[in-house]
């Protein structure tokens, strides 16, 4: 097999490419291939210089995250052993970079003598998502180039910055404009250094930049409190800040050794193995049955969303936020002013935090068309339907919409639970109907659930899943079954947080609990920030699920006590978000204990874990088995984007795999024998724990 680079000479420059789609990873063989490419280059006396670029869309991805599980990523030559040959080269060497450098593409070109970027490429260390540090000189080399305290908030943030922001930096020495040649520019500024006195000169020397920090020895804690909210319980991003501080504080050596020892540490840990494994969910996700990569997505140009109450004004920010003009819809005026003027006011009050100019949000507003008139909507490539959750409204709109709207154009529901093929079924074009839920808030929550009816087309999947990219959404496949795959699992989560508070925990117990394990909020505070109004509702036009579940939630309804919007709910409220317990709520749930002749027992913080989370993984592995999700990862994203299940544990069935599966299959047997119904392990779960199964390895065929 050929190496994956290229090499030729161009006026006395050896051009290195390299050439392993799709992103150039650094993989073993990448590696070996550039390494012989330098060296033969070192070896020609014709050859005064080097420039090292990309083909294909990008300079390089980094390394192949997939030899991290195998250790190839150590092999010789390693990364760190590239980049050493590359910086202690006596020719000089450019990196000439286009798209993306990311990772070990950016280490690689920091460790070149020179650095020439196309306009609008993009730079940086994303690592830390990964749950790593950089581990090829990155932490040591980028602060050298660009400054401490820039090259923390690229390193530590994970975001990447564009080539014009790297040039003003320091970091990119020529920008190359568009129509310009990127390669002939690198290789005169090759020729350059190579005819200027002396040996090329390298990064790890420059220390100019490091005084800055020097004189500012309060720099690194206040950065670690300055990420304190944000990164809570993430290992990663303070190992960033550690490396970079070594670099202002130790010689290049030894904060490289640092760097590499805490790379390979984090490297095997559990978090990162868990963010490694996300990353990957997010790329198979868009991989669905039935739906070959080739399938032409449907385009969509302008949207129509019908009602704008809270969900339907959130899609609409969705459009415009991505640039897409949308229609909004509703039956009377003042229910349109209403739901115009909360989109107005979520825009303004992102204007007034600073993360939006005025400018952009005037650019957003104009984008939203309000209107009365249903038929304007007639030439909309897609119509998402987010009106009340009733089967015979939405069964009439859809009528209507067929009617309505062209034959190509995509018709949705953003319904939570209602049966797809059902609503299809009202169409004469039912491949044409997707569910499409969204969640509340629509413009902040990544989840986007698609729903696949029976009948839905692989090409109105395809533009659901394009679209959901657009939209910056991480969309998920499904398939139709009472309340979906996300919501179906939440209420395995929910039904328990209620029963436990029966047997004798308080929401302030269950809900720290769940925010020590890592998910921003607990159930209950979760419940005050929907409104209990809201699930009281769902539940009564529902009617009662099936099964018992505690009712404390309809008692509070009654009390008048819906959330945060009333001050009190499951807690009381002083500032409007900070939750408080209350004793009135204590009460409560003591007396409809004793109501129920139950005997209040002390419930321990691991029993309240396990019954909510491993009721939760039980259902995901009877969705799985179902086919409902076509893979558990599929089941781990929704948890990661729906519900704020904290990344660094990879969602619930890959924690599951962690916990290993015989333990979560023994704990809920013990769970069945106390409690009955709604805990009996699903037969996907024993029969995995049964064979040494995990979730991950496990496959419908
Ligand atoms: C690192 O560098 C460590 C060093 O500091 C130290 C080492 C010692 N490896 O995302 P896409 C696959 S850590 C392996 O759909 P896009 C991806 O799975 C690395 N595979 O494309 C997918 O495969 P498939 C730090 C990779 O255009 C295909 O390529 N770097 C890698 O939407 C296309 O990917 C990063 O964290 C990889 N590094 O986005 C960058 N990258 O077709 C990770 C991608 O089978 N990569 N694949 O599903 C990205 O962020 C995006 O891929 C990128 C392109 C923005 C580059």
């Amino acid at each position: 097999m050929s190496a994956p680079v290229r090499f030729e000479r161009i006026d006395g420059v050896g051009v290195i490419t390299l050439d392993n789609p799709p992103v150039n990873a650094l993989s073993i063989a990448l590696r070996t291939g550039v390494r012989d490419a330098l060296s033969e280059a070192l070896a020609d006396d014709a050859i005064a210089a080097v420039v090292l670029t990309g083909g294909g869309r990008m300079f390089c991805a980094g390394a192949d995250i997939k030899e991290f599980d195998t250790g190839v990523s150590n092999e010789s030559p390693n990364l760190p052993e590239l980049i050493e040959l590359v910086e202690s080269s006596p020719k000089p060497v450019v990196a000439a970079m286009h798209g993306t450098a990311m990772g070990g593409g950016c280490e690689l070109a920091l460790g070149c003598h020179a650095r020439v970027a196309a306009a609008g490429m993009r730079i940086g260390l994303p690592e830390v998502t990964l749950g790593l540090v950089p581990g090829a000189g990155g932490t040591q080399r980028l602060p050298r180039v660009l400054g401490v305290q820039a090259a923390l908030d690229v390193i530590v943030s994970g975001r990447p910055i564009s080539a014009e922001n790297a040039h003003a930096g320091g970091l990119v020495d020529e920008l190359v404009g568009p129509g310009g040649d990127l390669v002939a520019t690198a290789v005169a500024m090759a020729k350059k250094l190579a005819a200027a006195d002396g040996p090329p000169p390298k990064t790890r020397d420059r220390e100019e930049r490091l005084e800055e920090a020097r004189q500012q020895p309060g720099l690194f804690n206040d950065y670690r409190k300055s990420i304190a909210r944000r990164a809570r319980g993430f290992e990663a991003p303070y190992a960033c800040i550690d490396c970079v501080e070594v670099a202002v504080t130790k010689p290049f050596e030894e904060g490289l050794a640092f760097e590499r020892d805490t790379f390979q540490k984090l490297r095997a840990s559990d978090q990162s193995k868990a963010q490694r494994h996300a990353f990957f969910a997010e790329r198979q996700a868009n991989k669905v049955r039935g739906v070959s990569p080739d399938t032409k997505e449907l385009p969509i140009r302008k949207g129509a969303v019908l009602g704008c109450g809270t969900m339907g004004g959130g899609i609409a920010m969705c459009f415009a936020n991505a640039g897409i003009p949308v229609t909004v819809t509703e039956g009377e005026q003042a229910a349109l002013d209403r739901g115009m003027k909360l989109i107005q006011g979520n825009y303004a009050a992102t204007v007034k935090k600073g993360r939006m100019s005025q400018e952009a949000m005037d650019a957003c507003m104009a984008l939203i068309t309000p209107t009365l008139d249903f038929d304007s909507i007639a030439d909309s490539d897609i119509v998402i339907e987010a009106v009340f959750e009733n089967m015979d409204l939405k069964k009439e709109i859809f009528t209507k919409l067929d009617a309505l709207c062209r034959p190509d154009a995509v018709l949705a529901t953003n319904t939570s639970s209602l049966d797809v093929n059902e609503i299809a079924a009202t169409t004469s074009r039912p491949e044409q109907v997707v569910g499409l839920h969204f969640f509340s808030p629509a413009n902040v929550m990544k989840l986007l659930e698609i729903v696949r009816g029976d009948r839905t087309s692989p090409q109105v999947l395809a533009t659901a899943l394009a679209l959901s990219k657009k939209l910056g959404k991480v969309g998920v496949v499904v398939g139709v079954c009472d309340s979906f795959a996300a919501n179906r699992s939440l209420y395995a989560y929910s039904r328990q947080a209620g029963f436990l508070l029966e047997e004798g925990a308080l929401p302030e117990q269950v809900d720290k609990v769940i925010t020590d394990f890592g998910f921003p909020m607990g159930p209950f505070a979760v419940g005050d920030l929907a409104g209990v109004d809201v699930g009281y509702k769902i539940r009564q036009h529902r009617g009662r699920p099936d099964g018992r579940y505690s009712d404390i939630a309809d008692k509070l309804y009654e009390m008048g006590r819906y959330g945060q919007k009333t001050a009190k709910g499951w807690f009381r409220y002083e500032d409007g978000r900070t939750p408080i317990p209350d004793p009135e709520v204590t009460e409560l749930i003591i007396q409809t204990s004793k109501d129920l002749g139950i005997e209040r027992r002390e419930i321990s913080d691991e029993e309240i874990l396990q019954r909510c989370l491993y009721p939760l993984i039980n259902e995901g592995a009877r969705i799985l088995e179902e086919g409902i999700v076509e893979r558990s990862s599929d089941m781990d994203l929704i948890w990661l984007y729906g519900y704020g299940f904290p990344r660094y544990r990879g969602g619930p069935m890959f924690w599951a795999d962690l916990l290993g599966v015989d333990h979560v299959y023994e704990v809920m047997k013990g769970f069945h024998e106390a409690h009955h119904d709604w805990l009996e392990p699903a037969p996907l779960l024993e029969r995995l724990a049964k064979e040494g199964g995990t979730f991950g390895g496990w496959s419908a065929t």
